[in-house]
């Protein structure tokens, strides 16, 4: 479900500035901050403003808020200096893909070679 933010939801609770994390960048419609727990030297978060639980949530009314995502992740790419050796976009949606925090977000991971393959 789309929704403006949900109180209960740490995401919306960063994005708001309401946590006092450190943003390294933003867009009109997302906020990036670096993951609690990184699993590469670069690994940071591209996170919409608004609530999607996951990426299911986004409609194609909604699409732009995609488009303004994987522009965001490509420019903090560039700025954290990961376009010589590369890196990966990816999000989690369900249990199956791990998801562990129910509101839509990409990851930006990089600075070291990543294993190959999906799975
Ligand atoms: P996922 O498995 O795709 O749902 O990844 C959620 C990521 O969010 C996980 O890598 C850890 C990160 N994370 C969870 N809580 C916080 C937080 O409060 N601050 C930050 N910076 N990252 C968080």
């Amino acid at each position: 479900m789309a929704s403006a933010t949900e109180s209960d939801c740490i995401f919306c609770r960063i994005a708001s500035g309401e946590m006092g994390t450190e943003l390294i960048a933003e867009s009109d419609q997302h906020v990036a901050f670096r993951d609690l727990s990184p699993q590469a030297p670069v690994h940071v978060l591209i996170v919409p403003r608004q609530h999607y639980a996951s990426l299911r949530d986004v409609g194609p009314d909604d699409a732009g808020v995609l488009a303004d995502a994987l522009l965001l992740a490509s420019r903090v790419a560039g700025e954290q200096g990961l376009y010589d050796g590369g890196y990966r976009v990816i999000t989690n949606d369900g249990p199956d893909a791990g998801q562990t925090v129910h509101h839509l977000h990409f990851h930006v991971l990089g600075g070291k070679e990543l294993r190959a393959g999906l799975g």
